[in-house]
C-alpha cells in the first residue's frame, strides 16, 4: 500500500473488453431502451446515468458529484490493482493472474444463522445474476477510479442463510492456498485476509457482491470468483476473492487493522476531514486521466453521504476512523 504510482503496462488486447461495452451502452441507449436509470430527454454522455440516488436495478450510482465523470477504462481498472496474495505491486496482480485457479471454488456460510451452509460457486451464479452498479472506488492510498461493476447486493446472500438476533457482524475470510496465491509464500500479512462489517453495513442495499467488470466475467486480479463492494469506504474494506462469510457477535479483528491500528481502523469511512497518519485524505487522483491531472476533493463518505451517513449518527467519526 505504499508505493509510488507507475503508469501501468498496458497490452492492447486489453482494450478491447471496455470499447465493446461502450459500444453495447450506445447501442442501447440509442434504442432508447429503458432500465438502464437513464432518464428520457438525451444525455450526452454515459456519466449522466449517474444520478447519486440509491441505486435501482442496473442502475448507475457513481455517488453525489459525478456528473463529469466517466467509468475508467479497463485496462486501469485491470492493471493497477492491489492484491497482496498476488503481489504487492500495483502491476504484479495482472501479471501473477493466472495463478489464481477460481475453479473449483465454493463459499462457506457459519456462524450465527438458522441454515449455515456451502454454496458451489456455480450455484452461487445462478442463484444470483448479477446486474451492473457503476460506482467510485477510493483506496486508502488516494487513488479513485469509477467502476462498472457486475454483481449483486450481499443482503439477497446474506438473507438466504438466516442471520440470528445475536449476529451483530460478518466477517469475510479470502482463500488460503500459496500455490495458487503465491504471494501467500512470504509473510508480508497475516494470512488469509480478513474483513469485517457491522450487520447493517452488510445489509445496505449499496453493499455489493461483484461477480464481473464491464459486462466480463472478474478477472483474477480484481478478486475473482467474488469480492465486496462497498463504495462509501476505503478499498481494504473490499475484500477479494472471498471463500468464506461468518455472522459474528463479536466485531472481527480486519487483516490491516491489526497490521497497523493507528492507520487503518474498522470503520474506513471515507472521510477527508481524518488524515490517514503519513499523508492526507482531503484530494484524490482518478486513474486514468493522466499523471499530469488536477486531483479532485474527496467527498465524505466517497459521494453516498446521502445513503449512508445516518448508520453512523452520533458516533465520533475520528474515533471510529
Ligand atoms: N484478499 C485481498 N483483498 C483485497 C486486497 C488484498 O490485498 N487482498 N487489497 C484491498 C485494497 S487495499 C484495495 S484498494 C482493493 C483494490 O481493488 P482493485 O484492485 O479491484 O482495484 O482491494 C482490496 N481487497
Ligand atoms: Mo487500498
Amino acid at each position: 500500500m505504499r508505493r509510488r504510482y507507475r503508469p501501468p503496462f498496458i497490452p492492447s488486447s486489453e482494450i478491447t473488453d471496455e470499447k465493446l461495452w461502450r459500444d453495447r451502452r450506445r447501442i442501447i441507449r440509442a434504442a432508447g431502451i429503458a432500465g438502464l436509470g437513464v432518464a428520457a430527454g438525451g444525455l450526452a454522455t454515459l456519466a449522466g446515468a449517474f444520478s447519486g440516488r440509491p441505486p435501482g436495478k442496473g442502475k448507475g450510482n457513481a455517488g453525489a458529484g459525478s456528473e463529469a465523470l466517466e467509468p475508467t477504462p479497463w485496462k486501469y481498472i485491470t492493471h493497477y490493482n492491489n492484491f497482496y496474495e498476488l503481489g504487492t505491486s500495483k502491476s504484479e496482480p495482472a501479471e501473477n493472474a493466472h495463478y489464481l485457479k477460481t475453479r473449483p471454488w465454493s463459499l462457506s456460510v457459519s456462524g450465527e444463522c438458522e441454515k449455515p451452509g456451502i454454496l458451489d460457486i456455480d450455484e452461487l451464479l445462478r442463484l444470483f445474476p448479477a446486474e451492473e452498479r457503476i460506482y467510485r472506488f477510493r483506496c486508502v492510498e488516494a487513488w479513485a477510479m469509477v467502476v462498472p461493476w457486475n454483481g449483486f447486493p450481499l443482503s439477497d446472500l446474506l438473507k438466504r442463510f438466516q442471520p440470528t438476533s445475536r449476529a451483530k457482524y460478518v466477517e469475510f475470510r479470502t482463500l488460503y492456498d500459496p500455490e495458487r496465491m503465491p504471494g501467500q509464500k512470504r509473510r508480508v500479512l497475516d494470512w488469509p485476509y480478513v474483513e469485517g462489517l457491522r450487520m447493517d453495513e452488510a445489509m445496505h442495499p449499496l453493499t455489493l457482491v461483484a461477480t464481473g467488470l464491464y459486462g466480463k466475467e472478474l478477472p483474477a486480479q480484481n478478486g475473482a470468483p467474488l469480492r465486496l463492494v462497498v463504495p462509501w469506504k476505503y478499498g481494504f474494506k473490499s475484500i477479494k476473492s472471498i471463500v468464506s462469510i461468518r455472522f459474528t457477535e463479536k466485531q472481527p479483528r480486519n487483516t490491516w487493522n491489526r497490521m497497523a491500528p493507528d492507520e487503518y481502523g474498522f470503520y474506513a469511512n471515507v472521510n477527508p476531514d481524518v488524515p490517514h497518519p503519513r499523508w492526507s485524505q482531503k484530494r484524490e487522483r482518478v486513474l486514468g486521466t493522466g499523471i499530469f491531472a488536477e486531483k479532485r476533493p474527496t467527498l465524505p463518505f466517497n459521494g453516498y453521504a446521502d445513503e449512508v451517513a445516518q448508520l453512523y449518527a452520533g458516533m465520533d467519526l475520528r474515533k471510529y476512523f
